[in-house]
């Protein structure tokens, strides 16, 4: 079966490297989230888009199911091929294609780096502000059929505001050029929009058109102690009403301590506090610096910020950031069983109380971390699989808390996946966000672009 699709896919597309030793179907297979065996056919590699294509066209004719494969950074297995599908790898589609300076913009292959694009973009006096720990591996492309966020949607929003034009081969091997790198566009409905987050289901990006801005000048990150959930909340509400913040994380102990012992680092503060939080905003202005330590002050006067560290260097700020972003990483050999939370943000006080409760009721054998972009509505609750639990009964033991932790996730309106996607592992929650109807309506939309159903088969709906 390996041997003949292969051959088949090279004789059709001369050239196309084709890969489907062990190592390689096990590293295409699959993403981060490490819950699933992957068994997938082959890995293609596409250089262009007319191979992609001509991938598609086969798999069209051979009813064969295809997988997406970007940085793998994902979460939500997403990019995960059990059953015998044929992986298609962006690596080699990588390339930056143009930078137009007068509509600042970039356009760059599916394949291109999230790094190098940041970098890029610093390079030319400007910034792509998208940003997440996972930035140095993961791709554009991913980033788009996911709609990624991280740590700047405050601020700066998700992945679908920076996009401005989209190249895209459908299930059905159509290829379309979407919006054109268009600001303003009110020629009926927003194809590029569709695209982004759906999550290979509908088709392949190739190619994609993002915004840049002015760089800021430096930043300034403030890490701060404190003793309880309230005072984070407290904090976070003093300096949203005041500052411009582009940051405003949370963290508990445990989880900053997973992180000390994976990079062998020092805590951040003197002491040691239930919680940390972590905020940053554009250091461009004195005004501003001023009116953030005066409110540090203030808030240290009234006892919720127990201890503090501020940095105004590049360096400095990377440093205090590493104690939020290697979070995922360190604790990823714990084969974690993640919830990616999200509700309106006047609702967060509330929803995360329900929630501290109900995580204590509901995991008591456990270890449970949870940390994550509290002012955009987002939190992260990691339950770590202990040393001597088998995958599968950690999976069955934390899939009968589900019930519980999103139950108060439908009760608030909320959502089972804030910015990691549906994928295999939050398809079966997914009727706890949206209705009967919506997905009815999705499943005709896939079927419009994906009338085989080959596009990332048994995802998202
Ligand atoms: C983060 O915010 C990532 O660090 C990963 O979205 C979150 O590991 C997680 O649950
Ligand atoms: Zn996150």
């Amino acid at each position: 079966m390996k041997e003949s699709i292969t051959s088949e896919l090279q004789a059709r597309i001369p050239g196309l490297v084709v890969l489907t030793d062990e190592e390689s179907l096990s590293t295409y297979g699959t993403d981060w989230t490490k819950f699933h065996n992957p068994s997938p056919c082959a890995i293609a590699f596409p250089e262009n888009e007319s191979q992609v294509k001509q991938i598609v066209e086969f798999a069209k004719e051979n009813k064969l199911g295809l997988v997406p494969s970007g940085g793998r950074t994902g979460l939500a297995a997403a990019a995960t091929a059990l059953n015998g599908e044929l992986v298609v790898s962006f690596d080699k589609m990588n390339r930056m294609l143009e930078f137009n300076e007068a509509d600042s913009t970039v356009t760059v292959e599916a394949g291109f780096n999230t790094l190098a694009l940041q970098e890029f973009a610093k390079s030319k006096g400007l910034m792509f502000p998208v940003d997440f720990a996972s930035k140095g591996s993961s791709q554009i492309g991913g980033n788009i059929a996911t709609n990624a966020g991280g740590i700047k949607v405050v601020r700066y929003g998700l992945m679908r505001e920076w996009v401005t034009g989209l190249k895209v081969v459908t299930g059905n091997g159509d290829v379309l050029s979407l919006n054109k790198g268009l600001m303003k566009n009110a020629s009926g409905y927003d194809l590029r929009q569709l695209f982004i987050g759906s999550e290979g289901t509908l088709g392949f990006i190739t190619e994609a058109t993002v915004r840049l801005i002015r760089a800021k000048e430096a930043r300034v990150v403030m890490l701060f102690g404190t003793d309880t959930l309230e005072n984070v909340l407290a904090i976070m509400q003093a300096f949203r009403s005041k500052v411009e913040i582009s940051a405003f994380e949370f963290l508990t102990d445990a989880a900053l301590q997973y992180v000390m012992d994976a990079k062998q680092i020092q805590a951040p503060l003197r002491g040691r506090h239930p919680y940390y939080t972590i905020l940053e905003f554009d250091g461009s202005y004195e005004e501003e610096i001023n009116t953030a330590i005066d409110l540090y002050k203030d808030l240290f006067h009234q006892g919720l910020i127990a201890d503090d560290a501020t940095a105004m260097t590049e360096e400095d700020c990377k440093r205090l950031w590493q104690y939020r972003e290697d979070i995922s990483a360190s604790i990823s050999y714990k084969t974690p069983y993640k919830n990616d939370l999200s509700v309106r943000i006047s609702r967060i006080p509330a929803f995360l109380k329900e929630l501290e409760t109900a995580i204590l009721g509901a995991y008591p054998d456990f270890e449970v971390l949870w940390y994550g972009h509290i002012a955009d509505g987002n939190v992260h609750v990691n339950v770590l699989k202990p040393d001597t639990l088998s995958l599968e009964s950690f999976k069955e033991k934390c899939g009968k808390m589900d019930g519980t932790i999103y139950g108060i996730v439908e009760k608030f309106e909320g959502s089972v996946s804030a910015e990691h996607g549906v994928g295999l592992l939050k398809k079966k929650h997914l009727g706890k966000t949206r209705s009967k109807e919506e997905i009815e309506y999705m499943k005709a939309i896939k079927q419009v672009f994906d009338p085989e159903g080959i596009m990332n088969p048994g995802k998202v709906v």
